[in-house]
C-alpha cells in the first residue's frame, strides 16, 4: 500500500541500510527483479542496478534512473526506493505502471555516489562531491555531474579540486561516471529515456545544460515537461519550472552546468533524458523533512509516468 510505501522509505536511509534494502528487494521479487553490479566507487563501494521487468516477454526497450549522484540530495534516493516499492507494490493494479514495465525494463541506479552519501551521514550533511582523493591537492571530490564528456570543464565547471563544482582530470576520471556511462555504451540502442533525479529547486530539466544550443527534439521535450509540471501542479498545487536545463537553471546559478550526465546521454543518442530537481523550493533546500517525503515522491513519479508513457507511445 502506500501508506507501507511511505513507511519503508522514511526509515531505510543511510548507505548501509540501502544495500540491506537491495538486497531484500531482489530475495523478495526474483520474478521481477535483478540486481547488476556495474562497478564500484572510489572507496570500492559497490554500484548496484535493480532491473526493473514485467512478468510478460522479453522486452525491447528500457529506460534508465540514476538517484544520488550528489551526496546531499538526500530525496533523490528516496525516491528511486520510492520508485522501486511502488512499481512491485502496484504492476497489475495502477494502468501507468503496469503499462511501463510491460513496455520497458527500468534499470535504476539508487545510489550513484555512495561515497560521498556516506560521509554526508558522518561527516558534512552539505557535501556534493564524490569522496576520491585527488593528486597534489588537500581537498577531496570531483563532482560527478561535472564529470561527463559534454564540453567538459568549461564555463559553469572549475578546475580546482577545492571547489564544489571541480570537473576532475579528464571526462569520466571517476569509477562512479565511468560505470554509468560504460553501461549506458553498451545498453543505448535499449534504453529509450534517461533520467536523472536531483535536488532541490522544484524543475524539470532536459538538453542542453552545457550551452544555450537548442536540442533538435526541443519543442516535443518542452511539451512534455509542460504536460508534467501541469499535472503536479493539478494534483498537489506545486510549481515546478520546466525548460531546456541552461536557461531555467540560469536564474538560479547565472551559469551553465557542463559535464552533466542528461547531456551526455543526450548525444549518445537518448533523446529523451531529463534531470528532475525535486523538493523543495528552497525553505528547507536539502533537508527537506522526513513528512515531505510522499508528497515529493508522488509529484516525481507523476512527471515520471507522463513521460514514459510518451516514449512508449512513439
Ligand atoms: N543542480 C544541477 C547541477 O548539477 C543541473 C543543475 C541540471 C546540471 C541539469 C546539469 C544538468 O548543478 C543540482 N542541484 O545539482
Ligand atoms: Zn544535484
Amino acid at each position: 500500500s502506500t501508506q507501507e510505501n511511505v513507511d519503508t522509505v522514511q526509515n531505510i536511509t543511510s548507505h548501509n541500510e540501502i544495500y540491506y534494502w537491495i538486497n531484500k528487494t531482489n530475495q523478495d521479487h526474483s520474478d521481477m527483479v535483478k540486481v547488476i553490479l556495474i562497478g564500484s566507487s572510489s572507496e570500492k563501494r559497490p554500484l548496484y542496478v535493480i532491473k526493473l521487468s514485467g512478468r510478460r516477454n522479453e522486452v525491447k526497450r528500457a529506460m534508465w534512473m540514476d538517484c544520488g549522484i550528489h551526496a546531499r540530495e538526500w530525496i533523490a534516493p528516496a525516491f528511486c526506493m520510492w520508485f522501486v516499492k511502488y512499481a512491485l507494490a502496484f504492476y497489475n493494479r495502477n494502468t501507468e505502471i503496469t503499462e511501463m514495465l510491460n513496455n520497458m525494463d527500468i534499470y535504476i541506479l539508487t545510489v550513484m555516489n555512495p561515497d560521498g552519501y556516506k560521509y554526508t551521514w558522518t561527516t558534512d550533511r552539505m557535501w556534493r562531491k564524490n569522496r576520491s582523493v585527488n593528486k597534489d591537492s588537500e581537498c577531496a571530490g570531483v563532482d560527478l555531474n561535472r564529470n561527463f564528456d559534454a564540453n567538459w570543464c568549461t564555463k559553469g565547471a572549475s578546475d580546482n579540486p577545492c571547489d564544489p563544482t571541480y570537473c576532475g582530470q579528464f571526462p569520466e576520471s571517476e569509477p562512479e561516471t565511468q560505470a554509468v556511462a560504460q553501461f549506458l555504451r553498451s545498453h543505448k540502442d535499449k534504453i529509450k529515456l534517461y533520467l536523472s533525479i536531483h535536488s532541490y529547486s522544484q524543475m524539470l530539466l532536459f538538453p542542453y545544460s552545457c550551452s544555450y544550443d537548442e536540442a533538435p527534439n526541443h519543442d516535443e521535450l518542452q511539451e512534455l515537461v509542460k504536460e508534467a509540471s501541469t499535472k503536479i501542479r493539478r494534483y498537489y498545487r506545486n510549481n515546478y519550472k520546466y525548460g531546456a536545463s541552461a536557461k531555467t537553471i540560469f536564474f538560479l546559478s547565472k551559469d551553465l552546468a557542463p559535464g552533466g550526465s542528461d547531456d551526455w546521454a543526450y548525444n549518445l543518442g537518448i533523446k529523451y533524458s531529463f534531470t528532475f530537481e525535486l523538493q523543495d523550493r528552497g525553505q528547507y533546500g536539502f533537508l527537506l523533512p522526513p513528512s515531505f517525503i510522499p508528497q515529493a515522491c508522488n509529484e516525481a513519479l507523476l512527471a515520471a509516468k507522463i513521460i514514459a508513457l510518451h516514449v512508449i507511445k512513439k
